[in-house]
């Protein structure tokens, strides 16, 4: 098995958080985007999409989007349980995990797409999209913060991927000035409590 990897990349990250929080090792493979390597054609054939993160199985299967590389090792490796434990479990914490992807991440990721050097030429940048996402981005922090209050983790009394995927949103949103205010006192005191984690810094 081998995750290609992006170390920058917050879609990876959530993927290197999971398998830490799971406690196994799975050999990397860090692409740089630099090379173009994620767009070569032998690439392409395991991944369509050229992008990270992919896990590849030992018998060639490719899996790539971070939350199916996720489910699959929660049934290969089901301790600690980051999906939930019950029915209701397993929907509320991906109802919270796609909520905050497609609500918090997403818009933070395309602020960076469309304002970033890094991505001129690329894709057509336009900065009063980026303006929109980021108000956008500031709106989920408010519900974001209410839905914590209370509440020692986002879902169930344990840590699970919708934390993750909240976490990897949070540092992203630092990385492109949408910063947690100090107001927001649930959001900042659970921060306080993954940030910490020792997988943290997977
Ligand atoms: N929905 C996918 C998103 C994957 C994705 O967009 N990866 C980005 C990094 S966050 C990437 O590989 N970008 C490189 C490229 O598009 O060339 C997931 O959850 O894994």
């Amino acid at each position: 098995m081998k995750l290609y990897d992006l170390p920058a990349s917050p879609n990876a990250r959530r993927v290197r958080i999971f398998i830490a929080e799971k406690g196994i090792e799975i050999p990397k493979q860090e692409i740089d985007l630099a090379t173009g390597y994620n767009k070569t054609e032998s690439y392409l054939e395991k991944n369509r999409l050229g992008r990270m993160p992919m896990l590849e199985l030992d018998d060639g299967t490719c899996i790539s989007e971070s939350h199916a590389i996720c489910r699959y090792l929660e049934e290969e490796y089901p301790e600690p349980p980051l999906l939930g434990r019950t029915a209701i479990e397993r929907a509320r914490v991906e109802m919270w995990s796609r909520r905050l992807e497609l609500e918090l991440l997403r818009p933070l990721i395309d602020i960076f797409t469309h304002t970033h050097p890094m991505w001129k030429g690329t894709v057509q940048q336009i900065p009063d999209y980026a303006e929109d996402r980021k108000a956008h981005a500031t709106k989920s922090l408010d519900w974001f913060n209410d839905a914590l209050e209370g509440r020692e983790f986002l879902v169930t009394d344990d840590y699970t991927i919708a934390d993750i995927t909240g976490q990897c949103a949070i540092l992203m949103g630092k990385a492109v000035g949408v910063r947690v205010p100090e107001s927001h006192t649930h959001l900042n005191d659970w921060w306080g409590r993954v940030a910490s984690r020792p997988t943290a810094r997977a």
